[in-house]
């Protein structure tokens, strides 16, 4: 005959607790090894306050621009992490050397990360950002001429871009430099197909979220204003690191 409901203990003996505990104890195993991952990729700080790029671009477009554009990126890779769990394996720099495994929110927003990260660090307020090294102007005046002919050439690939993406000045695997373009989030170190691959010395963002508020339509005059920010003592740190690789 049963027990009367009111004499039956009121906590769970041993064997009724166990599968409680295991599911706790797979909880907690399934938090300590996904939230590492999902924690992954950070959203950097500027290197600089907001209005530090003034007047060449303003504190508003530079706030937005990293806290709203850039920080969407770093939350939509995070979140792709959980479907690609390659992801979480890999740094943000080894990542676009493969980003052809991956789909396209991938590309997009990985690619978003790496280039807004590289952006905010070649730029530095103006009369702070140094001078070309020796060893850089000297590759430079070998492939383009002079300093004002790679800038010239920059220039075309970065108005010349059609819609949203980015302009490059990178160094190839023969030693070599070039300029080249990308469009959307892409950029030069990603397996893709139609990609001109090499070091990225520096890439400028010619997406309208870049500088409409200021310049508008403007593109051109943005980008001839975005030189006065150039950030050479970093480019001149990115050749070093490409010729030793
Ligand atoms: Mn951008």
């Amino acid at each position: 005959m049963p027990l009367p409901l009111l004499t039956r203990p009121l906590l769970c003996r041993p064997l009724q607790c166990r599968p409680l505990l295991a599911c706790l104890t797979a909880l907690l195993l399934l938090l300590g090894t996904a939230l590492p991952a999902w924690a992954d990729f950070v959203l950097p700080p500027l290197p600089y306050g907001a209005e530090a790029l003034q007047p060449a671009i303003d504190a508003t477009t530079m706030t937005i621009h990293h806290d709203r554009h850039h920080g969407a990126y770093v939350a939509n890779l995070n979140a792709q992490v959980k479907d690609n769990p390659a992801l979480a394996r890999l740094s943000l720099d080894a990542l676009q050397s493969q980003i052809s495994r991956f789909p396209v929110a991938v590309r997009n927003n990985g690619g978003g990360h790496w280039n807004h990260s590289q952006f905010w660090a070649v730029m530095a307020p103006e009369g702070q950002g140094g001078a070309p090294s020796e060893e850089l102007l000297a590759a430079i005046n070998s492939g383009f001429g002079s300093l004002a002919e790679m800038q010239s050439q920059f220039n075309q690939a970065a108005t010349a871009r059609f819609g949203s993406g980015w302009a490059w000045l990178i160094r190839k695997s023969d030693g070599s430099l070039a300029i080249t373009s990308t469009a959307n989030q892409d950029n030069p170190l990603m397996d893709l197909p139609g990609i001109e691959r090499g070091a990225p010395l520096l890439g400028l963002d010619v997406w309208e979220h870049a500088y409409y508020l200021q310049y508008q339509n403007r593109r051109p005059d943005y980008i001839k204003a975005w030189w006065s920010l150039l950030n050479w003592n970093e480019v001149n740190r990115r050749y070093s690191e490409a010729v030793a690789t």
